[in-house]
């Protein structure tokens, strides 16, 4: 679907002899408009191929061009959003898309992909130019208790997306989105949730900030949107490869963390406190975690009472179910014999179909290739089984593309 809808500008420089402007000798005619004379903050355009002669520019959405209609043959985008020029008026999508990149400095510049560009629009992501920011997520309300997976407590199973400029998306499971966090996500580097840290019986979220290893809680207010942050980690958390946050593996009914350590591949606890804050760690596993490259906190999987861990294997592309056991995880079972590693992210968010059961949820990437689905974007649904394993995938949407993560 992607590639019917946007084409990429290519810019090409010098190919197109910009060199040569300016350069004018004695007695020659006035220069004329160039490339260089579009203003910062604006997307300009020509009708010639080599951005001269009389010059188009905007710096807010165009739903028709007028005289400009079916004209640029040379762009330029100076705004720091990305421009969408459509084939059809009113930001149409029956025709051709093609998305021009934030050129600031004007540097890059070129054909637009097409000469019948009749509306022009300015998101902050690319795929704003089709689609909206966040993608579609339906969930059916779940028979049990609200409590994992599920931020606004209403017993249907939500997501939560981080989009390319650094904003946080919660989808409730009707199909709609919701803006909880207006920008600055980027500067985290993990983003989890799973569990009540705070106790006051709402779930909540704990990022890592990438710059400083620091490890912030973002309190739920229980709507899917986040309290003030309190610091939790003052440091070094980047030592770990990955965090999961997972529920109560100790059984003091306070939610834990789990997370793998790059030096050594051990898995450690971090139990939950009463204070909200991380207790001194505990060992779980004595090595070779490294060579999982994903870790999922996945609920109670196999109805035991006890959150389960999931795990994929980096070397053979396997996923594992691992039961929770108190403070360890018991024996693993092989859940998927292969293939795994076409996911960009496996996602445990407690149960989305409404059986009781919990599931699980994956986005595909650019190695995925199946008879509904090719390449990254898509969301596959598995079905928990209650035992531990997970029925067959069924894809479900093919809108999860041009995200910066889900949680
Ligand atoms: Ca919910
Ligand atoms: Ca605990
Ligand atoms: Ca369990
Ligand atoms: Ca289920």
């Amino acid at each position: 679907m992607r590639t019917s809808l946007l084409r990429r500008l290519v810019t090409t420089v010098t190919a197109l002899g910009l060199t040569s402007l300016g350069m004018v000798g004695a007695g020659a005619a006035p220069a004329q408009a160039a490339v260089s004379d579009c203003p910062s903050g604006y997307f300009c355009a020509w009708k010639s191929d080599n951005g001269t002669g009389t010059m188009y520019k905007t710096n807010t959405n165009a739903p028709t061009l007028g005289s400009w209609d079916n004209t640029f043959l040379s762009v330029v985008n100076r705004t720091n959003k990305f421009a969408c020029l459509y084939d059809d008026p009113n930001h149409g999508l029956v025709g051709g898309v093609t998305v021009v990149e934030s050129s600031p400095s004007g540097s890059e510049w070129g054909g637009p992909g097409s000469d019948s560009v009749s509306s022009v629009k300015f998101v902050p992501t690319e795929r704003e130019c089709v689609l909206p920011a966040y993608p579609t997520w339906h969930a059916a309300t779940a028979p049990k208790a609200a409590g994992f997976g599920d931020l606004n407590a209403d017993r249907v199973s939500d997501v939560v997306v981080r989009d390319t400029a650094g904003r946080l998306w919660f989808l409730p499971g009707d199909g709609s989105g919701k803006l909880v966090g207006t920008g600055g996500w980027n500067v985290f580097n993990s983003l989890i949730r799973h569990g009540d840290y705070s106790r006051d019986g709402r779930e909540d979220v704990i990022a890592r900030e990438a710059a400083t290893g620091k490890l912030w809680l973002y309190p739920g207010t229980g709507t899917g949107t986040l309290g003030a942050r309190k610091l939790i980690g003052t440091g070094g958390w980047n030592a770990m490869s990955r965090l999961v946050a997972f529920g109560d593996l100790n059984g003091d009914t306070r939610a834990d963390l789990v997370a793998v350590e790059k030096s050594t591949g051990k898995l450690w606890l971090y139990p939950g406190t009463t204070t909200g804050t991380l207790g001194a760690r505990v060992l779980l596993g004595t090595g070779g975690w490294n060579g999982m490259n994903a870790l999922v906190g996945a609920g109670d999987m196999n109805g035991d009472g006890k959150p389960d861990l999931v795990a994929r294997e980096a070397s053979t592309g396997k996923l594992f179910f691992y039961p929770g056991r108190t403070s360890a995880f018991g024996p693993r079972v092989m859940i998927g014999s292969g293939g795994w590693n076409a996911m960009e992210t496996i996602l445990g968010i407690g149960d989305f179909n409404g059986d009781g059961k919990h599931d699980l949820t994956a986005v595909t990437n650019e190695n995925f290739d199946s008879d509904t689905c090719y390449a990254d974007g898509c969301l596959v649904q598995y079905t928990g089984t209650g035992t531990g394993t997970i029925a067959p995938g069924s894809v479900e949407a093919d809108d999860w593309w041009n995200l910066n993560g889900a949680f």
